[in-house]
């Protein structure tokens, strides 16, 4: 079975920049830049079989290029019990129209995407027990920090690798969208 879910990749300079915010909070275990990624529909356990199926659907979305925006520091969680923290992204008429048109592509080629409310953004880190006095700093500290704009040209299909040293995500296929220079390709 694969663990399959589909997102956009920021541009290497940005995952870099996002990279280098991981400083200064005890307890937080970071994304590496080769893992940052903004999730558009997370699909889960599937078969090799079903993956082909999914490729299928994902080669035959059309939807336009869109830009992304980040900005903003926000976690999930509540209380001590936060565990994720994030740079969000904008919620803009055209991701949310790309994040529609991705799940009613993986729901016509037959899966039942996760279903929860899509707020955008790229984890930082999971959290485990951080000191909230740490957790506010890292916020205040970039909460207001601006980001370079970038366009999204392609959806990216991942596979994720739970391991023990966290999960690691495997980029299996690009998609282009529309207005994009990207080639299809198909999953490996
Ligand atoms: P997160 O960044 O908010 O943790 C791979 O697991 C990606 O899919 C992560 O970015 C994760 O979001 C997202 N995701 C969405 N729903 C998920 C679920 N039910 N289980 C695991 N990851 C999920």
């Amino acid at each position: 079975m694969m663990r399959l879910f589909v997102a956009l990749a920021p541009p290497p300079e940005l995952r870099a920049t996002l990279a280098g915010m991981a400083l200064g909070l005890p307890g937080a275990r970071w994304v590496a830049a080769d893992n940052l990624h903004l999730t558009l529909c997370f699909i889960g356990e599937v078969s090799p079989a079903e993956a082909e199926d999914l490729d299928g659907a994902l080669s035959a979305l059309r939807a336009p290029a869109v830009e992304v925006r980040l900005g903003g520091i926000g976690t999930f969680g509540q209380g001590r019990r936060v565990h994720a923290l994030w740079v969000g992204a904008a919620r803009t008429p055209a991701l949310v129209h790309l994040q529609k048109a991705v799940e009613r592509a993986v729901t016509r080629a037959g899966f039942t995407p996760e279903r929860r409310k899509f707020t955008p953004h790229v984890t930082l880190a999971r959290l485990r027990g951080a000191d909230r006095g740490r957790l506010e700093g890292f916020i205040g500290g970039h909460n207001d920090r601006p980001f370079p704009a970038f366009t999204a040209e392609a959806v990216t299909l991942y596979r994720s690798h739970l391991t023990h040293d966290g999960a690691h995500y495997e980029p299996l296929a690009d998609y282009p969208l529309e207005g994009g220079p990207l080639e299809s390709g198909g999953v490996a």
